[in-house]
């Protein structure tokens, strides 16, 4: 297996429920790195850009209204097979199907506020980590 990149965020519901450090905590844990960090508001436009595939989805235009309903905080996250890892600690879209101890069974209640994402492929992931970070805002971790 090889050192991944993926793009991950803490949703608006996730930052309103105080539970940033819990979700960091995880990420480490598992042994992620967190190489670049930032909290942002996205704007509309923003949104609908990175959620671009989903747009002829009928859910798609309150996915928009939730991602813009506070603040997020968006990272990106390195360490072995890091796309998959990230995955299996958020657990499944829907969180009444999320396997217990997954992030979105602990913390998130419905379909449609699921308090993390993260990308599902290498290609996704370099699309996304590019969507809000340039080269030079991603840090090494050689210590
Ligand atoms: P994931 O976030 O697990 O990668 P996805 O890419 O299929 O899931 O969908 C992106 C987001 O869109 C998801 O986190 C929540 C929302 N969404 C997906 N399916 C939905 C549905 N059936 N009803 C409402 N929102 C949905
Ligand atoms: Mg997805």
């Amino acid at each position: 297996m090889a050192i991944e990149r993926t793009l991950s965020i803490i949703k608006p519901d996730g930052v309103a429920k105080n539970i940033i450090g819990e979700v960091y905590s995880r990420f480490e844990k598992a042994g992620l790195k967190i190489i670049a960090a930032k909290m942002l508001h996205l704007t509309r436009e923003q949104a609908e850009g990175f959620y671009a595939v989903h747009k002829e989805r009928p859910f798609f235009k309150d996915l928009v209204d939730f991602m813009i309903s506070g603040p997020v905080i968006v990272q990106v996250l390195e360490g072995e097979n890091a796309i998959q890892q990230n995955r299996d600690l958020m657990g499944a879209t829907d969180p009444k199907k999320a396997t217990a101890g997954t992030i979105r069974a602990d913390f998130a209640q419905t379909v449609d506020e699921n308090v993390v994402h993260g990308s599902d492929s290498a290609e996704n992931a370099k699309i996304e980590i590019a969507y809000f970070f340039t080269e030079n805002e991603i840090c090494k971790r050689t210590r």
